[in-house]
């Protein structure tokens, strides 16, 4: 075995032992899952275990009929684990977020939740 394959297994190895813990999951949202508000928040941040990429990553909100509004991932906000949107005004209703991040680990891991706007 050569010392390039010995490199290379090495690499593998520590590519799976990264995969293990850089896998992003979503521990917490603002707004949370299911709130009801009586103002349109001004943008949307959701906290990850661990950094993510944010340029390649994606938040989506959508009222009722499934109609998305523009928002803007704030690219270079905040900390590396965070991805924050900021949000056009919001009507009163029920709003979907559905959110899409690149894992340092390379897998591409999604979900979605609600919340509601109400005077
Ligand atoms: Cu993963």
């Amino acid at each position: 075995m050569g010392a390039a394959t010995v490199a290379a297994a090495g690499v593998l190895v520590m590519a799976l032992a990264g995969s293990v813990v850089a896998h992003s999951l979503l521990l917490e949202s603002s707004p949370a899952a299911g709130v009801t508000l009586t103002d349109s928040p001004p943008q949307i941040s959701l906290r990850f275990n661990n950094r993510i990429e944010k340029k390649l990553s994606t938040i989506r909100v959508l009222d009722e009929r499934g109609a998305s509004r523009p928002v803007t991932v704030l690219v270079a906000d905040g900390p590396a684990e965070c991805l924050t949107a900021a949000l056009p005004p919001l009507a009163v209703g029920s709003w979907r977020v559905e959110w899409q991040v690149l894992s340092t680990d390379g897998h591409i891991v999604r979900g979605s939740f609600s919340f509601r706007i109400a005077r």
